[in-house]
């Protein structure tokens, strides 16, 4: 007698054919199912509804607080990622230089203390160098204080904490920087000073600006998650 003719009349037989389909049926389908979610439930290319979050963190490369005369520049050089631990382990997507900065200017004259006139802005200008990318922006002291950034990044940061219909292959082509943060950095300030006006017997001179900065390196850990609107739902 063939097993299917037995099966025919066999409950033993017949319980564990079905067990068999079971198993056999059960664990590709479970197995392909937990490696679709691990994998965002479709595969690189896959074109999907994605959410692209992530954390950032920032890596202080350098600091100071420098006073600078007017038309100088100060270079902030020797900066690399291979004084960070394991910078190859880092997304790291782009570079910030913050600044801030306040007023001096001097006076000079028997009449300043009564009427010692106004400041004139300042231009202070932030330049950050790191391979093909440099970026550059200006802050003014608006005659008291102020402060700016310059931010440089190298992947496509607008696609951060937006929800998008692409492939992970896609999505992952813009927000991972694939080692372009690794490398040398430099940046520069430069102080544009101007000296403002008082009444006769008073002047005013303006010799430079007293900055205080910080290089940052800007690391993404990014998150990319199938979206679901539980509207739809
Ligand atoms: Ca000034
Ligand atoms: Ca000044």
């Amino acid at each position: 007698m063939s097993f299917f003719e037995d099966l025919m009349n066999n409950r033993d037989k017949q319980i564990m054919a079905l067990s068999i389909v079971f198993f056999v049926l059960a664990f590709p389908i479970y197995f392909g199912l937990a490696a679709a979610n691990a994998d965002g439930g479709a595969g690189l290319n896959a074109v999907n509804m994605y959410e692209v979050t992530g954390e950032v963190t920032y890596i202080e490369i350098a600091a100071g607080d420098e006073f600078i005369a007017d038309g100088d520049t100060l270079t902030i050089d020797n900066l690399h990622t291979d004084s960070i631990d394991d910078a190859d382990d880092l997304n790291i997507v782009g570079v910030i230089l913050t600044m801030s900065y306040t007023e001096a200017e001097d006076t000079n004259g028997f009449t300043c203390a009564a009427a010692p006139g106004n400041p004139a802005e300042d231009t202070i200008t932030g330049m950050t160098m790191h391979g093909e990318y440099n970026e550059t922006a200006s802050g003014s002291n608006n005659g008291d204080s102020g402060g700016h950034t310059v931010e440089s990044y190298w992947i496509n940061e607008s696609i951060v904490g937006e929800i998008v219909i692409m492939s992970k292959a896609e999505i992952i082509s813009m927000v991972d920087a694939d080692g372009a943060g690794l490398g040398a950095y430099t940046a520069e300030i430069t102080v544009d000073a101007n000296a403002g006006n008082a009444g006769a017997g008073c002047t005013r001179s303006d010799p430079g600006e007293d900055v205080v900065y910080k290089v940052e390196l800007v690391v993404f850990e990014y998150d990319i998650r199938p979206f679901f609107d539980l509207e739809e739902l």
